[in-house]
C-alpha cells in the first residue's frame, strides 16, 4: 500500500498516547482485571440484550449527516466516532446497516470500490459511524490507482482524528476470502496510525460452520505477528446477512463511545 509510512510522520506521540490511554480504559471496561491484553472478551448475555436494545432504539433515527473528501468538508457537529476501513467489498456498508437495523441507509454494492469518500452518519446524535473507501481493486480505478484513493484519503482521515473524536477503527477482513496482502499492510498501517482498533471478519455465512473457528485463529495468528498493542484481543466475526455476532460489537461500539459503561449493563 504506497505511502502507509506516512502514518509515522503524521502522527506525534502525544495523539497516540492519548488515543491509546482512551482505548485501555475501554478494555478495563470490557474486561475488568484485564492482565496484559489476551484476557478473553466475554460480555454477559444481559448487557449484549441492552445493547441491542440501545441500538433498536437508535437505529431508526439514524441518519445520514454528509460525505467528505477532505476533513475541511466534514460535518461540523463533533461527536464520537467509529470507522469502518478494510478491502473493497468487505462489506463494511453492509455491516453498519446491520449494526443500525437499517436496510438502505448506507448505499451498498457488488462492484469494489463503491464508497469512495469519508460518509458520515450520525447515529441519534451520540456517535458517527464512518463508512471510507476500501483498499484493493476499485471498478474502473483498478487495484494501484484504487489503493493510492484509500490511502489518500483514509492518511489524513486517521491523522487528524487520532485521539479526538476517532474512538476506534474496525478493521474489516473477509471471512470467506482470508487474509490477503493487502489486509496485511492494513495491519502495518494501523500499528503507525498507532490509535485503538478491532478486527472483524465479515461474510461468516459464506464459511461452513466447522471452519469458522480454524478461521478466527488464523486471525489470531497474524494478529500475534504484529503484536500491535493497539489492537483489541477479541477479533469479531459477523455475517451482515444472517445478522450474526452483531450484539457484541454493538456492546463494544457503545462502550468505545461511552453510550454506556459495562458496570451499568
Ligand atoms: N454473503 C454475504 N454478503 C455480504 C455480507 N456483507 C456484505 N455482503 C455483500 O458484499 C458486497 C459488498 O458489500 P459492501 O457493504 O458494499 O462492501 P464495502 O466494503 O462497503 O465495499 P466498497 O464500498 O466497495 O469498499 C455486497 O454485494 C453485499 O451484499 C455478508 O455478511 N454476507
Ligand atoms: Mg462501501
Amino acid at each position: 500500500m504506497p505511502g502507509s509510512g506516512d502514518f509515522m510522520r503524521f502522527l506525534t506521540c502525544h495523539t497516540k498516547s492519548f488515543s491509546l490511554l482512551i482505548w485501555r480504559s475501554y478494555c478495563q471496561h470490557v474486561v475488568p482485571g484485564i492482565q496484559g491484553y489476551n484476557a478473553g472478551f466475554n460480555p454477559t448475555k444481559r448487557a449484549l440484550d441492552r445493547a441491542d436494545k440501545e441500538f433498536d432504539l437508535i437505529g431508526p433515527k439514524a441518519s445520514f449527516q454528509g460525505s467528505a473528501l477532505k476533513l475541511e468538508d466534514a460535518p461540523r457537529l463533533k461527536l464520537p466516532e467509529v470507522a469502518f476501513i478494510g478491502r473493497t467489498s468487505v462489506g463494511k456498508s453492509s455491516l453498519i446497516n446491520a449494526i443500525l437495523n437499517r436496510n438502505k441507509l448506507v448505499r451498498t454494492s457488488k462492484k469494489p470500490g463503491h464508497t469512495r469518500l469519508i460518509n458520515f452518519f450520525n447515529i441519534n446524535s451520540k456517535m458517527y459511524l464512518v463508512d471510507l473507501p476500501g483498499y484493493g481493486h476499485v471498478e474502473g480505478l483498478g487495484s494501484k490507482r484504487g489503493t493510492e484513493h484509500f490511502v489518500k484519503v483514509a492518511e489524513t482521515y486517521l491523522k487528524e482524528r487520532a485521539g479526538k473524536e476517532l474512538r476506534s477503527v474496525c478493521l474489516l477482513i473477509d471471512g470467506k476470502v482470508g487474509v490477503k496482502k493487502n489486509d496485511l499492510i492494513a495491519f502495518e498501517m494501523m500499528g503507525e496510525f498507532g490509535g485503538p482498533f478491532q478486527v472483524i471478519l465479515t461474510k461468516m455465512d459464506k464459511l461452513p460452520k466447522p471452519r469458522h473457528q480454524e478461521v478466527i485463529e488464523a486471525v489470531y495468528k497474524i494478529k500475534e505477528q504484529f503484536s500491535l498493542d493497539n489492537c483489541f484481543p477479541h477479533v469479531f466475526a459477523v455475517s451482515s446477512t444472517e445478522k450474526t455476532g452483531l450484539s457484541e460489537l454493538r456492546y463494544f461500539i457503545s462502550l468505545n463511545v461511552g453510550i454506556k459503561n459495562s458496570e451499568k449493563w
